[in-house]
């Protein structure tokens, strides 16, 4: 696996090559982060690489010609055809099958905007497709692209150990499913609040019952729509739906 990262921040990116297990994993190979700065691709003595937007309007615009340069490099130093990725505030929302497909693939090419916007004939020119991270504002598109080089290494064979990799196959971990239910640990009661008796009941069953019910409860509370989606996806028991019509009642 190969990410090539088009910045104009690339300190911003030590912290996935790294740190923790992504970290760990490009230590041990299992994958490559090659960084182009745009400003190493421009000719003029203040090495510019933004501009006034035509039309006018605030802020600036990224120019096209120093980030076609850098893509263009990046693509030479590779001998396949990755995808163009911009990340945009514009793009389709991010997702974790996105994120299996492409720690299925070689790899990408992911380009971080800053500024207003990016000159649209780069777009036309280079990019391949565009994808979001969701529906808040941040300042530029490197934080969006860390996160998804971390979704997207985790899933590759051999990066995280086996207890989590055992974490990996059930539907918790992909949020197709439901929401995770709340988890404790020692002391047996913080600052007046105990661990619930059902998880210190050594009773299997009735934990993984309790454990269900919370999520059930806690996805209602957070995100309905995961519930239907669930249900249409046959991941709902009977048992299930007699706990929600007994959440449903008002009490
Ligand atoms: C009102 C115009 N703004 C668009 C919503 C301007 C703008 C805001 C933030 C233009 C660029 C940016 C920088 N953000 C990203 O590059 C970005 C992003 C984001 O802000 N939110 C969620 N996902 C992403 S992916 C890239």
């Amino acid at each position: 696996m190969r990410f090539d990262v088009i910045t104009l921040f690339p300190d911003m990116f030590s912290v996935v090559r790294d740190l923790g297990v992504t970290g760990r994993a490009h230590r041990n190979e299992h994958w490559r982060l090659q960084l182009w700065n745009p400003r190493d691709f421009t000719q003029d003595v203040h090495r510019t690489v933004d501009d006034r937007p035509y039309g006018g309007g605030p802020g600036m615009v990224m120019m096209a010609e120093p980030l076609e340069k850098a893509v263009m490099v990046a693509r030479n130093a590779r001998t396949d055809t990755p995808p163009v990725i911009l990340l945009s505030p514009a793009g389709k929302p991010f997702t974790q099958s996105r994120a299996q497909a492409l720690a299925n693939s070689p790899g990408a090419i992911l380009i971080c905007g800053r500024y207003e916007g990016i000159d649209q004939r780069f777009i036309n020119r280079c990019v391949t497709e565009e994808i979001s991270l969701g529906d808040f504002v941040v300042s530029g598109g490197e934080i969006p692209a860390l996160a998804i080089m971390d979704s997207v290494v985790r899933l590759l064979p051999g990066v995280l150990n086996d207890a989590d990799s055992a974490r990996q196959d059930s539907f918790h971990d992909d949020l197709t499913g439901l929401l995770d239910s709340p988890h404790y640990t020692r002391p047996e009661v913080y600052e007046g609040e105990p661990v619930p008796t059902e998880l210190l009941s050594g009773h299997h069953a009735n934990i993984a019952q309790w454990r269900r019910r919370q999520s059930l409860k806690i996805t209602v509370q957070r995100r309905p729509e995961l519930i239907e989606a669930a249900r249409r996806q046959g991941l709902l028991s009977k048992a299930d739906e007699a706990f929600l019509k007994l959440l449903s009642r008002p009490n």
